[in-house]
């Protein structure tokens, strides 16, 4: 099983849009393991986009993951985070095609409502940036194999 790093970033949560966003996660067939509803330290938002340092859009990318609170997430899947990046849509706003999360929702980059790791080592350091190692809970969910 795979696992990856999902958060509602603060326009998702000011649009009341957790539910749905988490819906459509269920829907997929992935599971949940970890959740916390937090607001991002400066710190932490700087490690989370560190691959963005340096970039002209990294000092509003900061403060508008720490402009309100998240919903930091861990799920699993099989190859969970190329199919949850295909759930989410692209980066730009103008490129997410409707019936992904951001294409159904989203319209303004960075606005783009939600985060998902792009690899197995971003998905790693993330999930540390947020959790804990006790702070994932470990079930089995019985129709795992007919997913
Ligand atoms: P991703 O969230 O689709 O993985 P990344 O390239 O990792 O995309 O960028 C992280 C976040 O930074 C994006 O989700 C978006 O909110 C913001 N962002 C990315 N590129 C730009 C840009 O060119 N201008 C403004 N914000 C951007």
């Amino acid at each position: 099983m795979d696992r990856t790093f999902l958060m509602v970033k603060p326009d998702g949560v000011q649009r009341g849009l957790i539910g749905r966003i988490i819906s459509r996660l269920e829907d997929k067939g992935f599971k949940l393991t970890a959740a916390k509803f937090v607001q991002v330290t400066r710190e932490q938002a700087e490690r989370h986009y560190e691959e963005h340092k340096g970039k002209p859009f990294f000092e509003n990318l900061v403060n508008f993951i720490t402009s309100g609170p998240v919903l930091a997430m861990v799920w699993e899947g099989d190859d969970i985070i190329t199919l949850s990046r295909t759930l989410i849509g692209k980066t730009s706003v103008t490129e997410a095609l409707p019936g992904t999360i951001r294409g159904d929702f989203a319209a303004h980059t960075p606005f783009n409502l939600i985060h998902g790791s792009d690899s197995p080592q971003s998905a790693e350091r993330e999930i540390a940036n947020f959790f804990g190692p006790d702070e994932e809970v470990q079930y089995d969910k019985s129709v795992t194999a007919w997913i």
